[in-house]
């Protein structure tokens, strides 16, 4: 099962207790405090998997405590530091504190294996033996260990993909990622084959490399809920650039031109959630936009094709006619998605530098 979104809590374990004892040996009269001080509690920690990709083991399991600091012990022993838990989520989760003025970010996990703290464990408190002082030299006081951090996360997860498929079920999406990287999606002849979004690495060499998002098709009146929605569209709220593939094949009974137009309003309809929005976030009919004329092993009639491209150029679109099942014009269309992901990472670095030379004054 594909799952998106959840809330947890998590919390911090318990510090240990510090302990009061004295030294206490033959032929050593007054031996003087000797209590340890108590563990820290374990902390809570998100760690980014590659293996994941979706957040439902945490859907019926949304509670988590790292263990407890051990107590102090006589003879100067520190109690045992209670043990860090590490929550495994899928790369591209973003987590959220819930806040009185509402949800708050405060990790994204964008690496593998990238680990961020989350609930601190509490404090050990301090054994007698700290307390000694030249007046008070047998000090009958220790401290309780403090209580770990517990608090309430949304967990988000938003892929991390340079360019998203958006389109029509059945148009060749899935077909086209499976046939440009080493993802393999299920793929049939029947709409509504993909129920979640799949990722796929694409190389063209070392240093220029991508990733792709399918993403389930979409239907006139998505964003209204017609067939499975437009939700989906959060995992492409991070990519790049989009490419619409539309059918022109003419199997489809649509007009390809019509088709370009539906989906676009779609995007143009899509709310995404304010709340767990990033802060750079470009509105999806914003993005850069590309078109895939797919199925042109296929093609019945030429006009369907000339229609879209007359649509395309007039949105001011490039248009690339391609066979995912051929391969015809796929180095074309590939190339023209690098070119959009590098000029659209060049701008982000751009961004980072602006931020570097004019940081935002700490309030
Ligand atoms: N002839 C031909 N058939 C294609 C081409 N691309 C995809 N198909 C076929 O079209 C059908 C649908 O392909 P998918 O890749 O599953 O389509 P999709 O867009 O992922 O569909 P959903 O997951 O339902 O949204 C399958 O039977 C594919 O074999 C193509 O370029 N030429
Ligand atoms: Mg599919």
């Amino acid at each position: 099962m594909f799952v998106d979104e959840v809330d947890i809590i998590v919390s911090g374990g318990h510090g240990g207790r510090g302990c009061v004892s004295f030294r206490r040996e033959k032929y050593v009269p007054r031996g003087g405090p000797n209590g340890g001080d108590g563990g820290a509690g374990g902390s809570v920690h998100l760690e980014a998997s590659l293996h994941l990709n979706t957040l439902v083991k945490y859907r019926f399991h949304p509670e988590f405590h790292a263990t407890r600091g051990a107590h102090g012990e006589g003879s100067n022993r520190t109690g045992r530091r209670g043990k860090d838990l590490a929550l495994e989520a899928p790369v591209g989760t973003v987590a959220y504190a819930y806040t009185p003025d509402g949800l708050r970010q405060i990790a994204d996990l964008t690496e593998p294996g990238m680990r961020v703290p989350v609930a601190r464990g509490g404090r050990g408190g301090r054994g007698n033996a700290r307390f000694a002082t030249p007046t008070n030299r047998a000090p009958r006081r220790a401290e309780p260990g403090e209580p770990g951090v517990s608090i309430r996360l949304r967990l988000r997860l938003k892929l991390l993909a340079d360019v998203g498929l958006v389109g029509y079920p059945n148009v060749g999406k899935s077909t086209l990622i499976a046939r440009v990287s080493a993802a393999r999606p299920k793929i049939a002849d029947y709409p509504f084959t993909t129920l979640a979004p799949n990722l796929g690495v694409v190389s063209l060499s070392d240093d220029r490399s991508f990733v792709v998002a399918d993403v389930p098709g979409l239907i006139e009146g998505a964003h209204e809920g017609h067939g499975l929605g437009d939700r989906f569209l959060g995992h492409v709220e991070r990519t790049k650039v989009l490419v619409h593939v539309v059918d022109v094949s003419g199997a489809s009974g649509r007009e390809p031109a019509h088709d370009l137009d539906v989906i676009r309003g779609e995007l143009e309809r899509y709310v995404p959630n304010a709340e767990t929005l990033d802060p750079d976030h470009v509105p999806l009919a914003r993005r850069p936009q590309v078109v895939a004329a797919s199925k042109i092993d296929v093609l019945q009639d030429d006009a369907r094709l000339v229609a879209l491209r007359g649509q395309a150029a007039a949105l001011g679109l490039e248009c690339y006619p391609i066979s995912a099942v051929t391969g015809d014009g796929m180095p074309e269309l590939i190339e023209a998605m690098w070119r959009y992901v590098a000029a659209g990472r060049a701008t982000a670095l751009d961004h980072e530098h602006q931020e570097m030379r004019h940081p935002v004054p700490d309030p």
